[in-house]
């Protein structure tokens, strides 16, 4: 959770000011009571009135919880802001765990079959083959390694069909208003993200 923690807090550094505050609207609508921290109740109560019940497992708040005190404060309701907008809410397939660190993903499924949706396990599903309904000839690869793979099938393809590509994360970076954040996370931590 740590990478993601602190890819969070690079990511709400860098945003716009009208999207600060966004943030801290939101968080000023879970707080029910307005004490400046959201509980478990305030929490499951703000997200199943959203509609992402994906995050309501006690399991998800404790991981937010960075102090263990048993709420959450704004700093802490950054990082779920930050997994919510940048579409990085992968769970495992078997377990249902947040996969916040390494993870592996069927490769077919990720980068070959547009229709079906991607196939996660955290380390320990896929490790201990704790997995029986997926198809056969699934490759698994982790997913800095899929990042990888996924550089090479790209590059594979015509120039024009990538323009395309482009464009459309472009728009979808857009409307999650990730660009100063990917350019941010990426110099912070001295890696390219494309
Ligand atoms: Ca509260
Ligand atoms: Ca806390
Ligand atoms: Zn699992
Ligand atoms: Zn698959």
């Amino acid at each position: 959770m740590e990478g993601i923690r602190r890819a969070a807090v690079t990511y709400y550094e860098n945003l716009p000011e009208e999207k600060k505050r966004y943030a801290r609207f939101i968080f000023d609508e879970m707080d029910e009571n307005r004490d400046g921290q959201i509980d478990l109740d305030e929490y499951v109560e703000y997200l199943k009135k959203d509609n992402n019940t994906v995050f309501t497992d006690p399991s998800m708040f404790r991981a937010l919880d960075k102090d263990g005190d048993g709420s959450l404060d704004f700093e802490e309701t950054i990082t779920l802001y930050y997994i919510m907008e940048s579409g990085r809410a992968l769970f495992c397939k078997t377990c249902n765990t947040f996969l916040a660190e390494v993870y592996f993903s069927c490769f077919q499924c990720f980068c070959l079959d547009e229709s079906a949706s991607t196939y996660d396990l955290c380390c320990d599903c896929y490790g201990g083959k704790k997995f029986t309904d997926h198809h056969d000839d699934a490759i698994f690869c982790d997913n800095y390694t899929l990042l990888g793979k996924s550089r090479s099938l790209a590059l594979e393809a015509p120039v024009q069909k990538r323009r395309e590509v482009l464009e459309k994360i472009e728009t979808i970076v857009q409307v999650a208003g990730l660009v100063v954040g990917c350019a941010a996370i990426a110099s912070s931590c001295g890696c390219s993200i494309m």
